[in-house]
C-alpha cells in the first residue's frame, strides 16, 4: 500500500508474540486472587478494541483512561492501541477539575473510568465538550443512563481483531506530565517507544526474562509504573503482579510474600517508609523471591541502599527517567552500584551535560543534562512554546542539573530551577539534603532558596523529624553544625524549619516550588 511504511503495532510485539511462541497458557497478570493468561489477555484486548470500533471510534481518536491497576487497565490500554486509537492513562485520585482539563485538552471522545471517580465528576458532564461516550468500571455493574457498564460494553464484541495499519511512528498513547509549574502537558508517545524502552532499560540493565515476575508500587498511569508493571514483563513473556489498592508498607510486604515477584520497583520516599515500617514493627518480611529492586523518581539517599541491603540482602538500582523519555535513561548497573549516584547512561541512549551555550562541560562540572534515544516522545500536544524549550533536534533537555565524575558516573544536583546561587556559586539543594538526611533525628528534608534582609540568597531546610523528637532551637543549631562539618561552610542552611510533612506530587516527588512560597 502506498503511504504505509514499516507496518508495526506495538501490541503485536508486546502481547501477541507470546501467544505465537507457545506461552498462551502462561499467567501474564496476577491481580489479587485473579490470574489472567496470555491467551485470555489477548481475547480481552481484542474484545475491547472491537467494542470501541463498534461504537464508531476510529484510529487516532483519544480515550481517557481513569483506572486503578487492574487487568481491565492492561486489556483496554492495548485494545485501544490495537484498534489504532490512543489511550491516555491518568491518575484516578485527582480532583474533578483535573479531569475536566484532561478531557477538554485531549479532546478525548471516550472516557473509561472507575465508578468511584465517575461519581465525583458526572454532574459536570456538560463541561466535557468533546466527550461522546462514558464506560464505567464497577464492581457491582453500572446500570445508570449516564454511562455504559464495562463488562456489558465488551461482552458482545468478537475475540478476533486485526490490528490497525499503524506504523512504528504513529501515535500510540499519551501520558500527562505534571511538571512543577503550569498545566499538565500531553506527552505523545509513538508505537515503537515501548519496545525501545524495554530493550534499552529492562533488557540491558535489569536483564529481564520470561522467568521474571515484576511488582511495581508505582501505579500504571505513571510512565515509570507503565513500564515496570505492564510492557516490561509482558514484552519479556514474564508476569506482572498488580495491586489495585493504595500501596501501604503493610500491603506491599504482604503482596511480595504472597505473589513472590522477582523484581520490585519503588520510589525513594516509599523505600524510606518501608525501612521505617520494618524498624518500627521489628518484623523482617520475606523478600527472598526478589532478585533486584529499582528506584527512580528522585535521587535515592545512599543510606537507604545500605539499610535495604542489610535488611533484605538485595540491591536497589537507582536510576532516572522521565515521562517524555518514557522510562529510565541513566542507571546504576548490577554489581556496579555507586551509592548516591544515578549511575551511567543506559545503553541505547546518549547523554551529555551542557552549559548555557549548549556546549559540553568538563568532568565534575555542573550543567544541564540532555539526552537522546528512540523512546523519547515526539512532543507535547498543542504546546509550541514548551516544545521549543524542551526538544532541540534529536536532543531533549531533561531539566535536571548533573555532573559526571572521572569514572563516568552521573551525580544529580537538582532540577534546573531548584539550584541556588549562594554568593555567586551554584549550590545543589540535593547535596545539602543528602547530608541532613544522614542525621539520626531526620526522616525527610527538602532544601530551597530563601532570601535574607539584603535580598541575598541562602539555603533554607524544611525538615521532618523522627516521631517523638522535640523540635528545639538547640536541635536547629546542631543540624547546621552537622552540615558545616561535612560540606563547604557556605552550603550550610542558614534557616531551618521543622514541618510535619513535605508537599509532594501524586507520584511522590517533593514540590520544592511550594516550599519556596512558604
Ligand atoms: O521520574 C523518573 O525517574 C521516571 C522514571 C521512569 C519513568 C518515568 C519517570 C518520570
Amino acid at each position: 500500500l502506498k503511504g504505509i511504511k514499516d507496518y508495526y503495532n506495538s501490541v503485536d510485539y508486546i502481547v501477541e508474540e507470546n501467544v505465537r511462541r507457545g506461552l498462551g497458557s502462561k499467567v501474564a497478570i496476577y491481580s489479587g486472587d485473579e490470574q489472567v493468561t496470555y491467551e485470555e489477555l489477548l481475547k480481552k484486548i481484542n474484545k475491547f478494541g472491537n467494542a470501541l470500533k463498534d461504537l464508531g471510534i476510529e484510529r487516532e481518536n483519544r480515550i481517557l483512561q481513569v483506572l486503578d491497576d487492574t487487568p481491565e487497565f492492561i486489556a483496554s490500554f492495548y485494545g485501544a492501541i490495537k484498534a489504532g486509537a490512543v489511550p491516555i492513562p491518568v491518575n484516578p485520585s485527582m480532583k474533578p477539575q483535573d479531569y475536566e482539563y484532561f478531557l477538554n485538552h485531549s479532546r478525548a471522545k471516550v472516557l473509561l473510568v472507575e465508578e468511584h471517580v465517575w461519581n465525583t465528576i458526572k454532574d459536570n458532564r456538560e463541561r466535557f465538550i468533546f466527550l461522546k461516550h462514558v464506560i464505567v468500571v464497577s464492581e457491582t455493574g453500572y446500570h445508570k443512563p449516564d454511562g455504559m457498564d464495562y463488562v456489558e460494553f465488551v461482552e458482545p464484541a468478537s475475540t478476533e481483531l486485526k490490528a490497525a495499519l499503524t506504523t512504528s511512528e504513529d501515535p500510540a498513547f499519551w501520558l500527562y506530565s505534571s511538571g512543577s509549574t503550569g498545566n499538565p502537558k500531553g506527552v505523545v508517545h509513538i508505537q515503537r517507544s515501548m519496545e525501545m524502552a524495554y530493550k534499552n532499560y529492562a533488557k540491558n540493565i535489569l536483564q529481564i526474562n520470561e522467568n521474571d515476575r515484576t511488582f511495581s508500587a508505582s501505579k500504571l498511569y505513571f510512565a515509570y509504573g507503565l513500564g515496570n508493571g505492564n510492557y516490561f514483563p509482558l514484552s519479556a513473556g514474564g508476569s506482572t503482579v498488580l495491586l489495585k489498592e493504595r500501596p501501604t508498607p503493610e500491603l506491599i510486604f504482604q503482596t511480595i510474600e504472597k505473589q513472590k515477584p522477582t523484581i520490585f520497583f519503588g520510589v525513594p520516599t516509599l523505600y524510606g517508609a518501608l525501612i521505617q515500617y520494618v524498624e518500627k514493627t521489628g518484623v523482617i518480611p520475606d523478600l527472598s523471591s526478589v532478585r533486584v529492586c529499582v528506584s527512580a523518581g528522585e535521587a535515592l539517599p545512599a543510606k537507604f541502599i545500605q539499610r535495604w541491603k542489610e535488611l533484605f540482602n538485595v540491591d536497589i538500582l537507582d536510576g532516572i527517567g522521565s515521562t517524555e523519555a518514557l522510562h529510565i535513561f541513566l542507571s546504576n548497573q548490577m554489581g556496579e552500584v555507586k551509592a548516591g549516584s544515578t549511575g551511567k547512561v543506559v545503553p541505547g541512549y546518549k547523554a551529555k551535560i551542557v552549559n548555557e551555550e549548549s556546549r559540553p562541560v568538563g568532568v565534575n562540572e555542573i550543567g544541564d543534562l540532555v539526552i537522546s534515544g528512540d523512546s523519547v516522545s515526539i512532543g507535547y500536544f498543542c504546546n509550541l512554546a514548551e516544545n521549543h524549550h524542551k526538544f532541540h533536534g534529536e536532543w531533549m533537555y531533561t531539566g535536571d542539573k548533573y555532573y559526571q565524575d572521572e569514572e563516568g558516573y552521573f551525580w544529580y544536583c537538582g532540577r534546573s530551577d531548584d539550584m541556588l546561587k549562594v554568593g555567586g556559586i551554584w549550590v545543589s539543594p540535593i547535596e545539602i539534603e543528602s547530608t541532613l538526611i544522614r542525621h539520626e533525628q531526620v526522616v525527610e528534608v527538602a532544601v530551597v532558596e530563601a532570601k535574607n534582609n539584603n535580598n541575598l540568597v541562602h539555603p533554607k531546610a524544611f525538615i521532618v523529624l523522627k516521631e517523638g523528637v522535640e523540635p528545639t532551637d538547640a536541635l536547629k543549631e546542631e543540624l547546621k553544625l552537622f552540615v558545616k562539618q561535612t560540606l563547604a561552610a557556605y552550603k550550610y542552611p542558614r534557616e531551618i524549619e521543622f514541618i510535619s510533612e513535605l508537599p509532594k506530587t501524586t507520584t511522590g516527588k517533593v514540590q520544592r516550588f511550594r516550599l519556596k512560597q512558604v
